[in-house]
């Protein structure tokens, strides 16, 4: 009898879909007229829970007796509560360096709309408002400095990205890093004073959130761009909403928000942000990889094989 996988997010692609209801008998909870009437059926039976960015709850945890492994289609795994995994034993694999690259494109991708006005100049075609005149002047990022908040594998790939742009990169995190080329920062705040760009690329979680509040962003200051491809929570959305309103800081990209898929109203209106629907590793390549990673986890948990990807 095939064991039972229980999919909480809808992100596997068809092929690897596929692969999976090959070997496991699969409940797509999305689809389900009541999930919860759905959880409670098969609760014994379910012994994978497959998620991306939906929290695995310790409600849902505790609901399943049998669950052995929890495979996250994503690098971070802030939506799983390691602490009540751990205490059960149970396995989760999470999917890095497949989307090193893609996510790092995104952030560089922001750092260009804003410094160029690329997004607004689009729209400044779409209207007509050229003919009455240019678009205001971008920034160079040539020469300027970029910080980055979390300098592990994507925090990396955005700083070799930024290089090639003639940046000059310096980064904040946890610790000084020896073996890295960059100046570290121990301060978040000193080094927002220092920079033009603070591109954050760290993990979520409680360690993390609200490590960027006014304070920080105000050290940001008038001419500095704030870059979100970390996670929503590493920013106090309160605090960026009011000094984008005021001008306090000169523009924001956003790939991440706090209650995905809402998008604060007021961000809606502002022309000095760039929102993008949380699309780091949006594409068909990386998507497929991570896919790959998750079924393949799967399998080889249940081959009793050690697992490619396992979240230490
Ligand atoms: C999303 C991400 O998980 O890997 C992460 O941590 O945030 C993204 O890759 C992905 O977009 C959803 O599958």
């Amino acid at each position: 009898m095939k064991k039972t996988a229980l999919i909480i997010q809808h992100f596997l692609l068809p092929a690897e879909m596929k692969v999976l209801e090959e070997n496991f008998r699969v409940i797509r909870l999305w689809k389900e007229r009541d999930p919860e009437a759905t959880i409670q059926e098969n609760k014994k039976n379910i012994v994978a829970v497959v998620s991306s960015l939906l929290p695995v709850s310790t409600t849902l945890i505790e609901a399943l007796p049998n669950l052995e492994i929890i495979a996250n289609m994503a690098v971070g795994v802030d939506n799983i509560p390691m602490d009540v995994a751990r205490a059960r034993g149970i396995a989760v694999t999470n999917t890095p360096d497949v989307l090193t690259d893609d996510t790092a494109n995104v952030g560089l991708s922001l750092v260009l709309a804003l410094a160029r006005r690329i997004v607004e100049g689009d729209m400044y075609v779409r209207v007509g408002k050229w003919q009455n005149g240019p678009l205001p002047l971008g920034v160079s990022l040539t020469g300027k400095k970029a910080g980055i908040a979390g300098l592990g594998r994507i925090g990396k790939a955005v700083a070799k990205r930024l290089e090639a742009f003639d940046m000059d990169v310096v980064y904040h995190g946890r610790s000084k890093q020896e073996d890295q080329p960059y100046e570290y920062y121990e301060d978040l705040v000193e080094m927002a004073k220092a920079v033009d760009f603070l591109v954050l690329c760290c993990a979520g979680g409680p360690e993390t959130e609200n490590l960027v509040n006014y304070k920080v962003l105000e050290a940001l200051g008038p001419k500095g761009f704030l870059v979100n491809i970390a996670r929503g929570s590493v920013v106090n959305e309160e605090d960026l909403l009011i000094i984008l309103r005021n001008q306090g800081i000169a523009g924001a990209g956003l790939d991440v928000f706090a209650a995905e898929p809402h998008v604060p109203e007021a961000l809606l209106t502002m022309d000095n942000v760039v929102l993008l629907p949380h699309i780091g590793s949006a594409t068909f390549e990386t998507r497929t990889e991570m896919g790959q990673l998750v079924v393949r986890n799967l399998l080889a948990h249940f081959d009793g094989e050690p697992l490619l990807t396992p979240y230490q």
